[in-house]
């Protein structure tokens, strides 16, 4: 009797401490889901949250999702149909390479930062008027509507917009020497 006794006490011992032992599993899973709920009504995403704990993180790719295009190079400024408004900010990360001047290697451009080898465009002063004047050749710009005003972008930049109107890309070049361009750079727009 007492060892069965025994054993009956033994075996309710590890029924109790398994109980015990999911009832904290299940009581920890429910407070993650609360604080989680709890974050999300507050309006703290995880891409905010990132941003706070680290003032680095300029910008949560996960929130909006970027829209990828390819820039020409032999064509001026193109339209994007991206509309952007003021309080937005935009954030572009652009790569690949392109010639200004197709067949000539000392107008390559190796990334969108434009030809670090070259004076800024116009490189002498009998060329004509670049889209950007002394911004370097093949520099990925921007504008904000037809008559905005051109800015520099290159690799990677981002911008907090003050006007509104879509999105114009172009790669900086003597205006009218754009045509004898070759390749393009593929660009990733992210607006939050
Ligand atoms: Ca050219």
């Amino acid at each position: 009797m007492n060892t069965n006794n025994e054993t009956g006490k033994s075996t309710g011992n590890i029924y109790k401490g398994l109980d015990e032992y999911w009832k904290k599993v299940i009581v920890s899973i429910l407070l993650i889901f609360i604080a989680i709920g709890i974050t999300y009504w507050m309006g703290f995403t995880p891409c905010k949250i990132a941003i706070s704990l680290n003032p680095q993180v300029e910008f949560c790719q996960s929130e909006t999702p970027p829209i990828i295009i390819s820039v020409r190079s032999d064509v001026a400024w193109q339209d994007t149909k991206i509309y952007v408004q003021p309080g937005q900010i935009l954030f572009i990360m652009a790569s690949g390479s392109i010639n200004t001047w197709d067949g000539h290697p000392i107008a390559y451009s190796p990334d969108p930062n434009g030809q670090a080898q070259n004076e800024p465009c116009p490189s002498t002063s009998n060329l004509p008027d670049c889209l950007i004047n002394g911004e370097l050749y093949g520099m990925l710009i921007g504008r904000i509507g037809e008559n905005g005003i051109p800015f520099r972008i290159g690799s990677e930049n981002r911008f907090s917009i003050t006007t509104s109107g879509n999105l114009y890309l172009a790669i900086n070049d003597d205006e009218p020497y754009i045509g004898d361009n070759s390749g393009e750079y593929n660009v990733s727009i992210s607006i939050k």
